[in-house]
């Protein structure tokens, strides 16, 4: 063990165990900004090496918190809302003031109404506990709002440390990297990538003297679509750039398949018209709702691929969920798909186990 931190991902360095976190051989420890082997496979070569860590240590990492006096910067995955909420995160912040990050907005279609969206979200927030003081939607990506952002951490944290927290995936590396950016021209600074569990330790930036903003590792959640996909086929189910939604024309009795990964059944209503928003990679199939099993069966894996997956999990090990939609409405399938339903109607949501689905009434414009 050495007392240095990876930069990538915090894990401290170590020159020991190939199979553990920090791993660096001898010369490349001598570097001058050693990065661990699984940080450097991660960058550049995408491929994923596994820890021991889990969860658990994480979020007994993020326990800490509660003794520090400091600002909590929660991110939240616009795409993955529910996915997004982190267990017992007002035991972990106590008191202190939360500013809360709508991020990854640069995958919504540009004519969507932020403003909207931000009161959605914190009705969203309300509906889940979760108590934040202020809110704000950005893409870190694409760096959309950071000057906000920026001005409002630090109204915010009045010179206390500044803690960005998040479940895993959400971009928070990728935030304080673009915030890096923006100020010393250094670039990728940190390791990100689609792979969850990237961050491994606290990685700390100076703000000022003293001033401290902390990367935090990302508190891995059941219900997040990750866990059902293989890491290399995660490019095909999370969004990389605005999406544009693919509209049908539906009936009842009409099934829309989402991939392998999700299932939406017309049940009651007129003519109606569903937009569906997902990953570019994955294609929407219609086919009627009595030969809907029949459909998955046949088809699972190969036309309604990618991603593959290791088990069909709409016949075998699925959640079901019905809604009663009043008006135009969204139905958010965590991390896989939007689906804005055009009038009232009913439908029936089938998704692999564990996975999140909620509604909202519609933040598109346009909708028909
Ligand atoms: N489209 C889009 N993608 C983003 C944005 N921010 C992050 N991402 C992507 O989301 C994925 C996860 O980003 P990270 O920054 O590694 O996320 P993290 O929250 O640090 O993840 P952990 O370290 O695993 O907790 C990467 O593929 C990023 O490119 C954003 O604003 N827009
Ligand atoms: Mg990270």
């Amino acid at each position: 063990m050495t007392d240095i931190k990876c930069i990538g991902c915090g894990s401290v360095l170590q020159t020991n165990d190939k199979n553990k976190e920090g791993y660096i051989t001898e010369s490349g420890l001598k570097k001058d900004e050693p990065i661990c082997q699984r940080c450097y496979r991660l960058r550049h070569y995408n491929e994923v090496q596994e820890v021991s860590m889990d969860s658990g240590d994480f979020l007994t990492m993020l326990n800490s918190l509660y003794e520090t006096d400091s600002l909590i910067v929660k991110v939240i995955d616009v795409f993955d809302f529910e996915g997004s909420i982190i267990p017992s995160f007002n035991r972990i912040v106590g008191k202190k003031q939360v500013l809360a990050v709508i991020n990854k907005i640069d995958l919504l279609p540009k004519s969507t109404n932020t403003s909207r969206l931000v009161e959605r979200a914190k009705k969203m927030l309300k509906d889940e506990g979760i108590t934040a003081n202020d809110t704000i939607a950005i893409s870190a990506l694409k760096g959309k709002h950071l000057d906000e952002l920026l001005k409002k951490i630090s109204s915010m944290a009045q010179g206390k440390d500044v803690y960005i927290v998040g479940t895993t995936n959400v971009g928070k590396s990728t935030l304080i990297n673009k915030l890096l950016e923006d100020n010393t021209g250094l670039k990728h600074v940190i390791t990100t990538s689609n792979v969850p569990g990237t961050t491994l330790g606290m990685i700390d930036i100076p703000l000022g003297d003293n001033q401290t903003m902390y990367d935090t590792p990302g508190i891995v959640v059941d219900s997040q679509i990750s866990h059902f996909v293989k890491a290399s086929d995660l490019k095909f189910v999370s969004p990389t750039k605005e999406i544009k939604s693919k509209t049908f024309q539906l009936n009842i009795d009409q099934t829309l398949f989402i991939g392998n990964l999700g299932r939406i059944d017309y049940t009651e209503g007129g003519s109606n018209s569903f937009s569906v928003y997902c990953s570019q990679h994955l294609t929407v199939h219609r086919t009627k709702t009595t030969n809907a099993y029949d459909f998955y069966s046949k088809h699972f894996n190969e036309l309604l691929a990618p991603p593959t997956i290791e088990e069909d999990f709409l016949t075998s090990n699925y959640d079901e969920y019905q809604f009663d939609l009043h008006g135009a409405s969204d139905v958010l399938i965590s991390g896989l798909a939007f689906i804005s339903v055009a009038k009232k109607a009913k439908v029936s949501v089938r998704v692999p186990k564990d996975v999140n689905v909620t509604v909202r009434p519609t933040i598109f414009k346009g909708v028909q």
